[in-house]
């Protein structure tokens, strides 16, 4: 393919994430400082902008929460609202282990449930701005969304976004999700599994050994209508670019079978070699290849941030990863 030009990507982004901290999670019954920070998304931004890319990112425009209600049980929702409603500031994060979440890691603190929202409507405005025209959009938030199922949160997730972005999108035609983060996207496979409007394909640390354990076996294909609409590619521990990417040629295959008319990219850079949450060992150029190949397509592209937590090469692999969408 000739590479001819650069097409614009708008990047959505907002300082606002900053107010949400995580401080601790619960890891083998452990007390430990909570890997999702404010820094993630800020030395993304600080390298996108270097890397000539300032003159794309826009600000996020507002939607209500109750949109959320598409994808989560209204029990998730009220438990969200009343719980992180009454808590002050002053409580800090009495609440790690409660009956809606899936795993100990995911706090909850003073309007989180607000300000996991904000990253949502990061989301929704790249699915708008697609709408609008734009070929791809990259949105550029945290908490990340993808293990926030329709009952329960968890996985430093407390509303899944892409999951929202797709169900939206899905309204003007065929949506597939295509996960590179290291974990399994559990909750988005369990919002779309009995659905062929929506298309689910993951990569992933395998579930015998990977978080989040329950989800993300092959023979997971998706159940009544969704049979045949849901792919899981389970990869071993140190994968590297060669092994990622011939798996990744699957993903690409089951997408080209769906003809989607949106496509939406749970990024996660946990699978960069050095991670200190993930397993894999990929290097920069897997990212910019996945981008590349990803453009190729032709199909609009929403870029969701899922995980990533080395604070030293989150930078580059996000840069990495859009010059190759970027490429026309
Ligand atoms: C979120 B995303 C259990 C540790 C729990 C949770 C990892 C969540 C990753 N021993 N770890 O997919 O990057
Ligand atoms: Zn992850």
């Amino acid at each position: 393919m000739a590479r001819t030009g650069r097409r614009t990507l708008p990047i959505i982004y907002t300082p606002l994430h900053q107010p949400h901290v995580p401080r601790i999670e619960l890891s083998y019954n452990i007390v430990v400082d909570h890997p999702e920070v404010p820094e993630r998304v800020d030395v993304m931004a600080k390298a996108l902008q270097q890397a000539g890319h300032a003159d794309s990112f826009v600000e996020p425009r507002e939607y209500p929460v109750g949109l959320a209600a598409a994808v989560h049980d209204e029990t998730l929702m009220q438990f969200l609202e009343q719980a992180t409603g009454r808590l002050a500031e002053t409580d800090g994060e009495s609440l790690l282990e409660t009956p809606y979440t899936i795993s100990p890691d995911t706090p909850l603190a003073a309007n989180t449930l607000q300000k996991a929202w904000l990253a949502s409507c990061v989301v929704l405005t790249g699915a708008e701005l697609l709408r609008e025209g734009a070929q791809c959009a990259y949105a550029l938030e945290r908490p990340p969304g993808h293990h926030a199922g329709r009952y329960k949160y968890g996985g430093y997730c407390y509303i899944n976004h892409a999951a929202v972005a797709a169900h939206t999108l899905k309204a003007h035609g065929r949506v597939a999700v295509l996960d590179i983060d290291f974990h399994h996207g559990n909750g988005t496979q369990e919002i779309f599994y009995e659905t062929d409007e929506v298309l689910y394909v993951s990569l992933h640390g395998h579930p015998a050994w990977a978080y989040p354990r329950f989800s993300g076996w092959p023979e997971e294909t998706g159940t009544g209508g969704g049979e045949g609409f849901n792919l899981n590619l389970p990869l071993p521990m140190f994968t590297d670019n060669t092994a990622f990417l011939e798996a990744f040629a699957q993903a690409l295959e089951k997408i080209a079978w769906f003809t989607p008319n949106y496509l939406i990219l749970s990024s996660g850079f946990d699978t960069r070699a050095g991670d200190p949450v993930g397993a894999f060992s990929l290097t920069d150029e897997c990212y910019q290849a996945i981008g590349e190949q990803l453009a190729a397509l032709s199909v609009p592209i929403l870029a969701v941030q899922e995980g990533g937590y080395d604070l030293e090469g989150l930078g580059k692999a996000v840069v990495a990863l859009v010059e190759g969408l970027a490429q026309s």
